[in-house]
């Protein structure tokens, strides 16, 4: 005989009724805790777009959630089945998985919710249960480990310690502590480490058992030997891989993935000899060997790609593989696996566990069919409706598997328990139902909205609509009660807009170029249109539809313009600021050494208080407005990554570069980055700020920042100062309000480096006969400045790339005056002790906040 037999036992189950069932009521609850979390992936991947949700969030959903429950529940009842263990203590499992899931919940929600506190102490926890959990498996396997399954305890050892790794990488991430390079080559360790290692080991760990006994066939001879002399040669390339990844050296992290594939091929040897002896003939089978075909594909890919960049580019290069790692390969293991063994540990007889299973596997060819056909659709490139559709189908197709399991879960509830946990199974069904519905709406097969049963007269108005520059064309769509309404809709924009109608029908949101057919229903009297990004409606993107002959064309829907100004007039700018709050350093500190300067730029929406005890919401660069500053020589090289943490489009435009605007300054969704790289060339003082329409809004709510690139003969001074000046509107940005006072030119005030009156309050420092050197920038959106100092001259004068006045000259100035978007700088020698004010001498500006003081010591 060459083969041997293996049978897994489903968990013996509690025959008394009112005791309570053990092992197996536990397993059912550990599972259906996977499907919550599968269910909530499918609904946040299904969600993604229309509620604007960092792409982050399904991956984590499904590996941190879903994944890393199922693996710890099931390695644990692989260890405890194969090498005859005695099974653990309820209130040890009970406990663990309840820590993890509060780990997890926290993670996802600190992430979420912009506090990384909170998502630091949740992976904290994660990594507590993994080395928690793995310590307990080495201990309790060791009188096991001569055994005939030993090796499985190894893999599952490995893996576990895989987690704690990466989970620990996940936790110094989401701190977000690091400089960008280091930020960028920890995330690629990351995702490998849990991807390769942590999934990876425990999955192919599982399938030398798991695989035969799927397929109801014996285990060839052999096996262990295969999987003995694998796990070596995976782990030392995974430790090679992701130390490598994480110092930067290439060649190391190829070499170490290719140890880590050839591991792969030799585990996947006695796989294939398997299945030759006995072929896949179950739903279960069919997508295990799937899965497990993508993760073949999915190495060799990740070989090349780590091979074709730097450590740093590496965890972006693999963001088009998300689908196959996360569908293909993922996603079908963990389905296929369920599909088998969640009968088997609902168990209650053998006729019951085939009827679960025939439950669970229904439909399975066109399941398996639709999901591996769409897989590919999502990465390769193909016209817009290909990829849509594939979405649709690859979204329907999982929810489908999702709520079949679900189903078995209940119906093996129902059938033995009186009180079914209706926490958990509500959750269950409620998750995948909404995936569903939220699926099929999203993939445009559903109607766009309910259409009311009133007077319907048969006719059919279909009306083309343009999305872009800020409008919708047309604005005013007229049509007979009673008529039916069909927009189609087309964004040729370059930046994402959608049309919501206020009877509830919406189109998603729509990528430059691509459109959608909005069914609006049978209309029944006016309605009013807009793009729901923030900002845009009320930048004009709004359109109405009237009725019959009644309609009053001549009205301009701006016209709710009820504005209050009441707010502008209250601010009183000599107030107490709060005590938590820090001025903007206008200390300028000199140019770093070196000619290349990398930053990260991200995009937050804050908080700031704008004015003496004035909160304003603001969205801003890195936290504070303006953003932070980028100081350089002529010639230097300036490497931004920008990336977008706030909840609309944005993009970002350094006027101190000269380059094509197409890319690098194109608007990027909330979750993306791009890479922006210019050499500074010219000397002056640059302004940046956000490139997305409307810029009057984006530069208006806090989007600016400051570029300062030295003349090559620029002299030393004793201080040098920046002052980025700025309008002040307060409300709700992007609000209709706010908007009309921007289009007026009407801010609540000005502002130096974001506050108001803020310099009055911390006042800057200099000593009497020092030479104080002060930058500044307009930064507008839309009046310029005129920069004075009271008591003192400027006997230098720097003003857009050339100087005006030198120390020397006869002459001397009193006024920096730079229009919007313009720069430059100023030097004086302050002659005795005292205060000295600055403004804007353009007094509207200087007296409602351009104003602030240096404080002159001996
Ligand atoms: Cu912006």
């Amino acid at each position: 005989m060459t083969s041997t037999d293996v049978r897994l036992e489903p968990p013996p189950r509690q025959p008394l009724p009112g005791g309570p069932p053990r092992r197996s009521s536990w397993h059912a609850r550990a599972n259906a805790v996977v499907l919550v979390w599968l269910a909530l992936a499918l609904a946040a991947a299904a969600l993604g777009d229309p509620l604007a949700l960092p792409r982050w969030l399904p991956v984590h959903l499904l590996l941190l959630g879903a994944v890393t429950n199922a693996a710890v529940t099931w390695s644990e009842h692989f260890a405890v089945a194969l090498l005859r263990l005695p099974p653990p203590r309820p209130r040890w499992s009970g406990l663990r998985l309840a820590v993890l899931n509060t780990g997890v919940t926290a993670v996802l929600a600190g992430a979420v919710g912009g506090v990384p506190a909170v998502a630091v102490g949740g992976a904290v926890l994660v990594v507590g249960v993994a080395v928690g959990h793995t310590a307990v498996l080495a201990v309790r396997s060791r009188s096991a480990l001569h055994g005939r399954f030993s090796y499985l305890a190894r893999w599952y050892i490995c893996s576990g310690a895989a987690l704690a790794v990466g989970a620990a990488l996940g936790a110094v991430l989401v701190s977000g502590s690091l400089p960008q390079v280091w930020q960028e080559r920890l995330l690629a360790a990351h995702v490998h480490a849990n991807l390769l290692g942590w999934v990876g080991l425990a999955v192919l760990g599982t399938l030398f058992t798991l695989w035969p006994t799927v397929l109801r066939t014996r285990i060839v001879e052999g096996t262990s030997a295969w999987a003995r002399r694998s796990l070596p040669l995976a782990a030392v390339g995974l430790v090679g891989a992701v130390g490598a990844l994480t110092a930067g050296i290439r060649w190391a992290a190829v070499v170490g993935l290719a140890l880590y594939a050839a591991a792969a091929v030799l585990a996947l040897v006695p796989l294939l000899r398997t299945a030759r002896q006995r072929r896949p003939h179950s739903g279960a089978s069919w997508t295990v060997a799937a899965g497990t075909g993508w993760f073949a594909i999915i190495l060799a890919a990740d070989v090349a790609v780590v091979a074709t960049h730097p450590a740093h580019a590496v965890a972006d290069a693999l963001g088009t593989l998300l689908p196959p790692v996360l569908v293909g390969f993922v996603g079908q293991v963990l389905l296929g696996s369920l599909m088998f063994l969640l009968p088997v540990v609902l168990g209650g007889g053998p006729a019951t566990v085939k009827r679960g299973t025939a439950l669970v596997e229904r439909w399975w060819l066109p399941r398996l069919i639709a999901v591996n056909a769409a897989v590919p659709l999502t990465v390769l490139p193909v016209p817009p409706w290909a990829e849509t559709s594939a979405w649709a189908l690859l979204l329907a197709g999982l929810t489908v598997s999702v709520a079949l399991l679900a189903a078995a879960f209940l119906r093996s509830r129902g059938l033995t328990w009186h009180t079914p946990s209706p926490a958990v199974v509500g959750t269950a069904l409620g998750a995948a139902l909404s995936a569903v519905a939220i699926g099929v709406a999203g993939s445009g097969l559903g109607p766009a909205t309910e259409t009311e049963p009133v007077a319907a007269t048969g006719g059919t108005r279909t009306v083309e609509v343009s999305l872009g520059n800020m409008t919708i064309d047309p604005g005013v769509v007229s049509v007979d009660i009673g008529e039916e309404l069909v927009l189609r809709v087309r964004n040729d924009d370059v930046q994402a807009h959608d049309l919501y109608l206020d009877n509830g029908a919406r189109t998603p949101m729509l990528d430059p170029g691509q459109s959608a057919v909005l069914e609006v229903g049978v209309v029944t009297g006016p309605m009013e249109g807009w793009c729901t990004v923030m900002g845009h409606r009320a930048a004009g993107m709004d359109m109405r539809v009237e009725t019959g002959e009644g309609s009053d064309a001549g009205t301009d829907s701006a016209a709710d313009g009820s504005v209050s100004g009441a707010e502008s007039a209250h601010l009183d700018l000599s107030g107490e600021m709060s005590p938590d709050w820090r001025p903007y350093d206008a200390v300028l500190e000199p140019a770093p050494g070196g000619t290349e300067h990398e930053v990260e730029i991200r995009v937050e929406e804050t908080e700031l208080e704008v004015a003496p005890g004035v909160r304003q919401s603001m969205w801003t660069f890195n936290g504070s407005v303006p953003g932070p500053v980028l100081r350089g020589r002529v010639g230097d090289v300036f490497t931004v990554t920008f990336v977008n943490d706030g909840t609309m489009g944005h993009g970002i435009d350094f006027h101190a570069g000269s380059l094509a605007p197409d890319e690098p300054m194109r608007t990027i969704r909330p979750g993306e980055r791009l890479t922006y790289r210019f050499r500074a060339e010219m000397a002056g003082a640059w302004l940046y700020h956000c490139s997305t329409a409307p810029m009057l809004q984006h530069l208006g709510n806090g989007m600016y920042g400051a570029v300062v690139v030295d003349p090559p003969d620029l002299e030393p001074v004793d201080r040098e100062y920046l002052l980025v000046q700025g309008e002040l509107y307060l409300g709700e940005p992007g609000g209709a309000e706010q908007v009309a006072r921007m289009d007026a030119g009407e801010p609540d005030a000005w502002v130096f480096n974001g506050t108001a009156a803020g310099y009055d309050h911390a006042p800057l420092e200099a000593a009497a006969g020092e030479r104080v050197r002060i930058w500044a920038v307009a930064a507008g959106p839309t009046s310029g400045t005129s920069l004075h100092v009271v008591g003192a001259r400027f006997d230098t004068v720097y003003k857009e790339g050339a100087y005006r006045l030198r120390p020397g000259d006869d002459g001397g100035a009193q006024a920096l005056d730079l229009a919007p978007a313009q720069g430059g700088f100023v030097e004086t020698v302050f002659p005795e002790p005292g205060t000295y004010p600055f403004v804007d001498h353009d007094f509207r500006h200087g007296e409602n906040g351009a104003h602030g003081l240096f404080e002159v010591t001996e």
